[in-house]
């Protein structure tokens, strides 16, 4: 069958007939794929450079995680005015969050202006996935095939494709049996959805679950929690931003920038609205008072600041215990019923080993007539049915199935592209086990391919913005170091690799998020390999390990210019 194909670009000669499609089969100096805050970063210091450039796009448009995940109460978990381009100060001064966590819609919002204000569009082809990207070791480019048709080359392709974008559903029985509507958090549909009138079902008390749960209570008729696993959360206080608030960040804008790259561990700093270092004490050294001190002032800042309580927590159990035991009691004191107080207290894991969640009302939903919560740790969902879901032989019946059952994280969106380097070696081969990066950006048999946000950084426990940007930083400088010319390549040694695996084992052994079945670890997806996914060396390491592979003319790469 013949297949009508339009590419909606104008200047692009690509229409044709599927069969005897007119492919694009253009030059690139750089291709990136992903319109997500780093793969846009990333683009406009390419163009910047005056090299040309190709950015494509899965989604419809720009925005990456956020372009998908658009369920009710999706909004950012730092604060704006930290979650946000720092590296171009009109742009910092010029834009105006209206709230203290920015939502799903003003995220959209932010990156369109991006988009438009630096000139991306016209390099951008959306609706367009790569689907492999093959290294040509004779010509030394990438070979990068999409499913638009287009077969492009480049001497450098950036993966810029999010480490929280390939959502998962798990493979539930009678999945398929089920007659109501379904619903994955993170591919939400555009138009506006309303459980009124409506029995609902959630499944999974992840962060997106904890952000969307509160408002779907609100619409639904009832509407039932399927948890396997409580999550600890922390109420984000959220709110109109408070212009006093964001007059006196802007007008110390790069000091509070300079401040969250070097001086803090997660890349953010603020407590109760204001720059604050991290506390370096151990919890189990100080006093009860002053432990308590720390713990109630973050509490009543809200978010995510307990990343930079005492250094101890993500180290030490007993010290960790002591805030875990802490946020249980609160979220005893919120919820009325004793009984659904304690299934949601976490007890299995230490807190932090998974990541907090920032929640607006969460644990006061389930005081609602129109709640109730399923543990399904001991009793997993049998089935679904074609009215509803099946758990310790009773069958719950909904009109709708929300699956906040979250992501393939770090590696999986990645693993949807046929990557293939020299000698034809797939990543997959080369990952078999765990992914292998050097400084997460660049593996060993791949040349001129890198990665952002992607395994071996930090992005999993660092504000992903400012990881971004000192990465796109890192790219931009390699590649106008070695060139566009027909003999560019670089590529890191095995042992470079190797030296990088060994030092996030050591810096990562003794942490507690190997306690916890999480996405941090692999573990949440049946099948993939246990394994830390993320740098726990934090932002500073990072950051001086960074320049040291940049050293001595990238004394750990081979190169040619
Ligand atoms: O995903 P998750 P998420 N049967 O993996 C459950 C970021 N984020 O989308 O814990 C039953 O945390 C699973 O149970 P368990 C943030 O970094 C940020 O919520 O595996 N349940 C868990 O409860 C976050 O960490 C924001 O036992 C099953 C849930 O599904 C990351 O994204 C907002 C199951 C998945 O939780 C992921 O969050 C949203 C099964 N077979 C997300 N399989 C912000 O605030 C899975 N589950 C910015």
């Amino acid at each position: 069958m013949l297949l009508r194909y339009v590419n909606s670009d104008k200047n692009d000669s690509t229409i044709g007939v599927r069969g005897k499609l007119k492919k694009n089969q253009e030059t690139f100096d750089v291709v990136i794929v992903g319109a997500g805050f780093a793969g846009m970063y990333m683009q406009h210091k390419i163009q910047q450079r005056g090299l040309s450039v190709r950015l494509y796009e899965a989604g419809s448009g720009v925005g990456g995680t956020w372009y998908w995940n658009r369920y009710p109460g999706a909004r950012v978990d730092v604060e704006s005015v930290e979650y946000s381009y720092s590296f171009d100060d009109d742009l910092q001064q010029d834009w105006s969050w209206s709230e203290r966590y920015a939502s799903q819609p003003e995220l959209m919002r932010y990156a369109n202006y991006f988009a438009d204000r630096f000139s991306l569009r016209e390099n951008m082809r959306c609706d367009t996935k790569v689907t492999a990207a093959v290294y040509d070791a004779e010509k030394l480019n990438w070979h990068i095939t999409t499913s638009q048709g287009d077969e492009v080359s480049a001497k450098y392709c950036v993966l810029a494709t999010g480490f929280l974008s390939s959502g998962s559903v798990p493979d539930f029985k009678g999945l398929n049996d089920y007659n109501g509507n379904t619903y994955l958090t993170s591919k939400w549909p555009k138009e506006d959805i309303n459980f009124k009138d409506q029995k609902v079902a959630v499944i999974g008390t992840g962060s997106s679950a904890v952000q969307s749960i509160p408002i779907i209570a609100k619409q639904a008729d009832h509407l039932t929690v399927f948890q396997r696993t409580p999550s600890f959360s922390i109420p984000a206080r959220n709110g109109p931003m408070d212009r006093e608030y964001e007059k006196r960040v802007k007008s110390d804008y790069p000091e509070w920038r300079r401040r969250q790259r070097y001086e803090s561990r997660a890349g953010f700093i603020a407590l109760n609205f204001q720059p604050t270092a991290p506390n370096n004490k151990s919890a189990i050294d100080v006093s009860d008072e002053e432990r308590l001190i720390d713990y109630e002032t973050r509490w009543e800042s809200g978010g995510l600041c307990y990343y930079n309580s005492f250094v101890d927590l993500l180290t030490n159990e007993k010290a960790n215990d002591t805030l875990a035991e802490f946020v249980r009691n609160k979220i005893r004191e919120k919820v009325k019923d004793p009984e659904t107080a304690e299934l949601l207290a976490p007890k299995d894991y230490p807190i932090m080993a998974k990541r907090l969640c920032a929640d607006t009302n969460y644990y006061e939903t389930y005081n609602r007539e129109n709640v109730s919560l399923v543990s399904i740790k001991d009793s997993p969902i049998e089935k679904l049915t074609k009215k509803g879901v099946v758990v310790g032989g009773h069958e719950y019946e909904v009109d709708s199935v929300i699956f906040a059952t979250g992501f393939d994280a770090v590696t999986g969106a990645i693993k949807n592209i046929d990557v293939r380097g020299v000698a034809g070696e797939s990543l997959d081969e080369h990952w078999e086990g765990a992914p292998r990066a050097y400084l997460g950006l660049m593996s060993n048999g791949f040349p001129n391919l890198f990665f952002l946000d992607g395994p071996c950084a930090n992005g999993a426990l660092v504000s992903p913005m400012l990881l971004s940007e000192h990465q796109v930083e890192w790219v931009d400088r390699c590649i106008n170091e070695i060139g566009v010319g027909l003999g560019a390549e670089i590529v890191p040694t095995l042992e470079a690799e190797d030296a990088w695996m060994q030092h996030m084992h050591d810096v990562g052994k003794d942490s507690l998020l190997h306690l916890a079945n999480s996405w941090y670890m692999g573990a949440n997806i049946p099948g993939k390999p246990r394994a830390l996914l993320s740098y726990l060396g934090g932002l500073e390491s990072y950051r001086q390990q960074c320049s040291s592979g940049e050293a001595n003319d990238y004394g750990n790469f081979v190169k040619t210019r």
